[in-house]
């Protein structure tokens, strides 16, 4: 019998997809590495289907692959080695929110916005918004350990995950964590699932904590002669002693980028943005995007834009998520770091990109989560050769990140796309340390295998 075969019979009335044309989608992710072809794809439906893959794939040695919406960053989802892709994306189902708990119970296909959505119908709120947030699903999320804007005041998903239910390698299902918001027992094993990108175990449900949805938002623009004042109006804003819940900031070839297709016109001879949010629950949050804003002004901003309404606030931030796509307009090809620099390296960081891409002949474009250092650092290039000359030039972003203190991945993770950089920013002891836990939950090296850990 073929694989394909062999998964139907153990999977009866599961979606189970031979490699080609209806397998296509499970092929790539959002990395752009490339298409890396599994040989089935199968589309779970419960913790116990779940349970009898993994078990299926330690007898007959076939690697696993869990998938989530496949809007990963890093390529974590790809099928590297081949194998099975285990999807996870018809385990969709919020099972609980609870007011009373300030809880929700969700399976790992549950996509973020809905999820989203449900909570605040109900005056809750769960913070972590990463780029993708429309489409991607909080396995995924859970799997990278997402961040995006708001992580700036309210922190990335680990800090929402209070319980999970894995299935390990071997087929057995464990639960860890608690659903009160304080515990303390044993090793940290929920948090160290959050953020293994499915090495370690594939994630079945997940109990996450909710905090009262902000009843005051408050949103400016604030426009720059160029990246660096801008990046020091962000020192401003924190020396202030204020902490927007986001601070993004847009570099002038970013703007250039984005200008002509976002719903928000930058005027002529800016070279630079900040877009700062403030939130709460009282007439505080006018009072400090106020401050904010006299704050920009004060270092050289050339104008401060305050949103009037939400269809302008949306508007900004339209124009904010766009920018990923956008940029491959100036160039097709594209190398999008994710480093992430204490904030005080901010200024610093921003000016090598451009120094290294003057050195490399490459035009570079800076944005994202200056507020918490996390820098999307894009070098741009015209042809697909370029881009493979272009890796010395990644090798000086990645090495000044670090040596500025910073980390060679805020918010994407390692997957494949960064595992060659691990051991620069991480010591032998303790890569050496990660391999003896992969081998603790996965001896046989068969889920997401050759994912996050250089070769040894
Ligand atoms: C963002 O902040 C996302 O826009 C995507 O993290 C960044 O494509 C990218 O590199
Ligand atoms: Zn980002």
């Amino acid at each position: 019998m073929s694989l394909v075969e062999r998964l139907s019979a153990l999977l009866p009335g599961a979606i189970v997809l031979p490699q080609g044309e209806r397998a296509a989608a499970y092929e790539h992710d959002e990395s752009g590495l490339g298409k890396f072809p599994p040989q089935a794809v199968v589309l779970a439906r419960s913790t116990q289907e779940v349970q009898a893959v993994l078990r299926f794939s330690r007898e007959q040695r076939v690697p696993i692959v869990p998938r989530g919406a496949g809007s990963g960053k890093s390529g974590g989802a790809l099928a590297e080695r081949g194998g099975i892709v285990l999807s996870l994306e018809k385990m969709d189902r919020i099972l609980e929110v609870s007011r009373a708990d300030m809880v929700c119970v969700v399976q790992p296909g549950v996509v973020l916005e809905n999820l989203q959505k449900a909570v605040e119908e109900q005056g809750l709120f769960y913070p972590p918004d990463p780029n993708s947030q429309a489409w991607c699903s909080i396995g995924g999320n859970l799997a990278h350990n997402a961040g995006g804007p708001r992580a700036l005041k309210y922190g990335v998903t680990s800090n929402y995950v209070l319980a999970l239910e894995a299935v390990l390698p071997d087929g057995t299902v464990v639960r860890t964590g608690h659903r009160s918001w304080k515990g303390v027992a044993g090793y940290d094993l929920t948090h160290l699932l959050v953020g293994s990108e499915g090495t370690l175990a594939v994630l079945t449900e997940a109990t996450l904590k909710l905090i009262p949805l902000p009843r005051r938002v408050e949103t400016l623009l604030a426009l720059f002669p160029d990246e660096d004042t801008a990046a020091g109006a962000v020192q401003a804003i924190f020396d202030a002693g204020l902490l927007p819940r986001a601070c993004e900031l847009l570099d002038g070839p970013t703007m250039r980028a984005v200008g002509p297709r976002a719903p928000f016109k930058f005027p002529e001879g800016v070279g630079g943005a900040l877009l700062v949010e403030h939130d709460g629950h009282g007439d505080g949050v006018a009072e400090e995007l106020a401050r904010s804003g006299e704050l920009c002004a004060a270092q050289g901003a050339i104008e401060v834009l305050a949103a009037q309404d939400e269809p302008q606030r949306r508007k900004l931030w339209e124009t904010r998520r766009m920018i990923s796509v956008a940029l491959t307009d100036i160039r097709p090809f594209k190398i999008s770091e994710d480093v992430a620099v204490p904030r005080g390296q901010l200024v610093e960081m921003i000016r090598a990109v451009r120094r290294i891409g003057e050195k490399h002949g490459f035009p570079t474009a800076c944005y994202g989560h200056a507020g918490d250092g996390n820098l999307h650092v894009n070098l741009l290039f015209r042809s697909g050769d370029e881009r493979a000359q272009g890796e010395a030039a990644v090798d000086e972003v990645i090495e000044t990140a670090i040596r500025l203190g910073g980390t060679i991945t805020g918010e994407h993770g390692v997957g494949l796309a960064k595992r060659r950089f691990l051991a620069r920013e991480q010591s032998a002891a303790v890569i050496a340390l990660q391999r003896r836990l992969k081998q603790a939950f996965d001896p046989d090296d068969l889920l997401n295998p050759g994912k996050i850990l250089p070769a040894p």
